[in-house]
This record gives structure tokens, sequence and C-alpha cells, in this order.
């Protein structure tokens, strides 16, 4: 029989959802869901009888925190029973004295790793599993320089902190490391928090997994979201990432040229799918000067149709159809002829003709004409 442990990382639980401009409402409503992701990682742990929870760091946000967070999270690890839970604190979450962490009373099944030093939990004569900490926002250095594990068996370290290879140009690193360092310390597997989207890494064999947020947190977060569950048993550690959130976010772009009222905006945005999903609409393309674009008011007569809407302009201004219409030429022939048969269909089926109208200009202006 392996060794079962179901993982976790950066839930990011009390998080702001400032960044994005929801609505109070709403951001109070997403972190009722994060909330409910780490309920049903514990549901799921219950269920299916694993062995032992780890959680990799970034489990909540230390300034916005309340005691509220940390009586739920107190329940939620007392559920576990005799089930292990080890606690890696990561950079939004740091051991210090006013910190959730030390200000609750834990069950005794709970581990949490204060220090920014390895420190070893031994679940049976084969398997141990070796958690640090981080104790302030700011730990850069790498943790596993210098660490060697102890001891017969396998061996799993449990931290959170970025592969190297991995962080974006610009951001710094909290405690760095590379897949190397984790073989160098002589450790089987890695379990990890920091990065947002999930991954497993491998040399000859599996060496570390980051789970990604259990729930995605804002829009460079898109696409399904999981936990991990690793099988240890003394052949070989086998790393398995579970499809874990509820509430995807997504971007959809709304090319506007071909759009001559604010109707068929209007039309546009509410036909796209996403009942029940976080929506960011971009409105690309040239904007015709005819169109009343009101961002504000768009966002009024849309929002319902999503769990939450933003609209973002990215429109350029485009012809001034009235003013081509004044013209002497084939081309203003050819526009007022247009607007005129466009005025006589129904908002609803003025998409192709629009179209036709702006295809028809571009090829006047001997400009690509691309559908
Ligand atoms: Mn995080």
């Amino acid at each position: 029989m392996p060794f079962v442990v179901l993982h976790t990382a950066d839930v990011h639980l009390d998080r702001a959802f400032s960044a994005a401009g929801m609505s109070a409402g709403i951001a109070a409503a997403r972190r009722q869901e994060l909330r409910d992701a780490f309920r049903r990682f514990v549901d799921l742990a219950v269920d299916s009888k694993v062995d032992a929870v780890t959680i990799g760091g970034d489990l909540y946000e230390h300034e916005r925190a309340t005691m509220d967070t940390g009586h739920f999270l107190r329940e939620q690890l007392e559920r576990l029973g005799p089930v292990p839970a080890l606690v890696s604190p990561g950079n939004h979450d740091p051991y210090m004295p006013d910190s959730l962490y030390a200000r609750m009373d834990w069950p005794p099944n709970v581990t949490i790793f204060r220090e920014p030093a390895f420190r070893p939990v031994q679940f049976s004569p084969w398997l141990t599993v070796w958690g640090a900490g981080h104790d302030g926002p700011t730990l850069r250095r790498n943790l596993l320089e210098g660490f060697r594990v102890e001891g017969a068996g396998r061996h799993v370290l449990l931290f959170h902190g970025s592969d190297t290879r991995a962080v974006p140009p610009g951001k710094p690193a909290h405690c760095p490391f590379l897949a190397s360092d984790v073989r160098a310390a002589g450790a089987d597997f890695a379990l990890l928090g920091h990065y947002h989207g999930a991954r497993v890494a491998e040399d000859s064999a599996p060496v570390f997994a980051y789970p990604g947020s259990p729930e995605p947190l804002d829009f460079s977060e898109e696409g399904v979201h999981h936990i991990l569950r690793l099988d240890i048993d003394e052949a070989r550690i086998s790393p398995t990432l579970i499809p874990f959130s509820r509430v995807p976010y997504c971007t959809h772009t709304v090319e506007v040229s071909a759009f001559l009222t604010s109707e068929s905006l209007r039309a546009a945005i509410t036909a796209l799918p996403g009942e029940g999903e976080i929506v960011r609409v971009i409105l690309a393309g040239m904007l015709q000067p005819e169109v009343d674009l009101d961002v504000q008011s768009l966002y009024n007569s849309c929002a319902e149709r999503f769990r939450y809407l933003e609209i973002v302009d990215r429109t350029e201004p485009g012809y001034d159809f009235a003013e081509l219409a004044e013209e002497s030429t084939t081309k203003g022939a050819f526009v007022r002829l247009m607007l005129t048969r466009i005025q006589r269909l129904s908002p609803d089926d003025r998409g192709t003709t629009e179209a036709a109208l702006l295809y028809g200009l571009r090829a006047f202006e001997r400009r690509e004409v691309s559908a």
C-alpha cells in the first residue's frame, strides 16, 4: 500500500481581489469560494482516507487575515482527526508572532514549520517529510543550500519557493532553488507552493510539483486549477494533478469595427458564453465615430449575464461615415448607398452589411481586406 499525501498551496484566503476592480460584493463572494475550495480539499482528504495532508504556503494573506479565518482553518484541519497536516508557511503567510499560525491553538494533528530550516517528520521507517517555513515576507535565500536529508528510506521536502528557471523577469525570487538542489539534498521529491499554475517537473523521475492555486485568483490564471495527490512507496513516487477549480476566469476579445451602434456592441457581449464565469471583455479594433461607446452603461446592461464582468476598452477611433457620405466621389456614393441599406435593416440583421461597408472602404483605400 502506498503512502498517500494530498497537497495544496496558494489558496490565498482573505485575498482583497481589489486589483481587478471587482465590486465589494463580488470580492466577498470570491473569498467565500476560496474557503469553499479549502473545505472541499479537506473533504477529499477525509473521503479518500489519505495518510497525510500538506500545505505549501500562502494558505492565507497575512495583512488581511482575520481570526475568523484562523478559526475556520482550525475547524477544517480538526476534521482530519488523526491524519497529520503539515503546513509550510510562505511569503504571504509567514510564521511571525502576530500570524494566525502563532496566535491560534492548533489541533494535535497539525504541524507548522516555523523556521527557514528543514525539520523532519517521520511517517514510517521508510518515509520522512522535511518541512521549512518562511518567517518573514522577503526570504530570498535558497533553503536547500547546505542542507542534506538524514536517515534511510524515502525523503520528501515541503516548502514555498521559486523554481529559478521559472521566475518571471524583474520579479524577485522567494527561496529560489533548482531541481538539481532537490537531488543534491538527497531528497526524492519536493512538494511546493508559490507559483499559481500547476506544474510537475521531472529529470530521470518526477522531482518536484507545484499544485497551483486550487481556484484561479485573477485573469492571468485562466484555465482549470488543481490540487496534487502524491503516492509514495518504496519503489517510486507518483504525483497526480487533480482538476479542482469551480469558477473559471475567461477573457474574450470583441472586434468592434463592424458595429455602427452601441446596440450591436451590447448584443455581441451578451451573446458571449460565460454564465457563472468571471469574464473580461476586451473591446478591440477601430470604433466607428457614430458609436456611442459608454463603458459604464454597457457594463450596467450586460453585467447580470455573468458572475463577474470587466470591460476593457482598447478601441481606436475609426471612420467618420457622416463626413465620408458628404464626399462627391465614388467612395462617397458607396458610403451613402450602404448607410441607407443598413438603416432599412433591423439592428439584429445589420452585422453583415456593416461589415461589407467596412470592407468596401478598406478596398477603396487599397488596404487589406480580411474577414
Ligand atoms: Mn502565492
